[in-house]
């Protein structure tokens, strides 16, 4: 019989030595609420929880329920466990601080409890995205400089989709790890151990519908990706894929090998995904799958973020790729 690793039993096997239970048990409460939103999320078009909740984010963006029943589920099974003592989330304007009646612990949980929540209405597959940071603090108050961490500094990132199945992907430093939930018995199982950027690509993910707004060199690189653009030869075909959901898009870069892009546009100099609890987290992921991730001239990685809801140009995926990319706009 095939070994089955639980997620519980990989996190323990494979936690640094020198973890406590601290950081252990906070990757579980992130699996935890990952099986309660893929709960209602495999269900949402019969749970009467489509359509707006009525309220709008911070963003300005119409708030689905599911957008708001994910932000407060993360928020409710991690807020008095004493393994945190900061939280951002892209539904909150400020930081979320640590209500005061619960002990604070030495972590930071940044995350999008819900991306791509436009895409709930049509069905197609969503995703949490989420890091961890180690509180800078030593009181333990929680400030938001904690939370401004750059992605140099994670300690955790990772991502749920729910989607054809319901996968939690996340790394500590060691590898990329993929588990599929197993709705029978409610256990994510490992099914992706040790996740690898494919070499060649398969595939590029842009909007081309946004063509006109780039610069030269992104316009340039689309083409080279197309093989519109010959120079410097590029010996594989790619096919364009798009679904419009981040977490859906990079998934399928990450397993058959490719680039995702949202560029900057001249209406939208910092382009549309957001540092903290998007881009930083995914490039961790990439880099820790042997990819890279740049906001068109250096690493995501390396970008301190000066506010929480900032914005960066997103080119994240086989390095090769995103390097040429960082060459045509050196170029232009
Ligand atoms: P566009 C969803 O709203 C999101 O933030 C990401 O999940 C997705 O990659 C992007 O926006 C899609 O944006 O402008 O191409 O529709």
């Amino acid at each position: 019989m095939q070994k089955i690793v639980t997620i519980e039993r990989f996190i323990l096997e494979n936690q640094p030595r020198t973890a406590k239970g601290e950081f252990t048990n906070l990757l579980y409460d992130i699996a935890l609420a990952a099986k309660v939103i893929a709960s209602k999320t495999n269900r949402a078009g019969l749970a009467n929880i489509l359509g707006r909740a009525g309220s709008t984010n911070i963003q300005g963006e119409v708030q689905q329920k599911l957008d708001v029943f994910a932000d407060d589920v993360i928020f409710r099974l991690c807020d008095h466990t004493g393994r945190l003592c900061l939280m951002a989330s892209e539904e909150h304007e400020e930081v979320i601080h640590i209500p005061p009646q619960f002990e604070k612990g030495s972590y930071v949980l940044v995350y999008d409890p819900l991306d791509g929540s436009a895409n709930i209405d049509v069905n197609v597959s969503i995703g949490t995205i989420f890091g961890i940071y180690r509180c800078l603090d030593h009181d333990k108050r929680g400030r938001l400089e904690d939370a401004l961490q750059p992605g140099r500094d994670l300690v955790a990132a990772g991502y749920v989709l729910y989607g054809s199945s319901t996968m939690l992907v996340y790394s500590t430093g060691q590898g990329v790890h993929g588990f599929t939930l197993d709705p029978e018995i409610g256990e994510f199982l490992l099914s992706h151990e040790d996740i690898r950027l494919p070499e060649p690509p398969g595939y590029y993910s842009v909007n081309h519908a946004y063509y006109t707004q780039w610069t030269p060199g992104v316009q340039k690189f689309v083409r080279w990706l197309q093989g519109v653009e010959t120079m410097p030869a590029k010996p594989f075909q790619l096919s364009e894929r798009y679904i419009g959901s981040l977490v859906a898009d990079f998934h399928r870069n990450l397993l058959g090998g490719g680039v995702f892009a949202y560029p900057a546009e001249k209406r939208k100099p910092q382009g549309k995904i957001r540092l903290l609890y998007e881009a930083a987290p995914l490039a961790f992921l990439a880099e820790q799958a042997g990819g890279y991730a740049s906001n068109g001239s250096s690493s995501i990685l390396d970008v301190v973020p000066t506010a929480l809801h900032q914005r960066v140009p997103l080119y994240i995926g086989n390095r090769k790729l995103v390097e040429q990319l960082e060459a045509f706009i050196a170029a232009e």
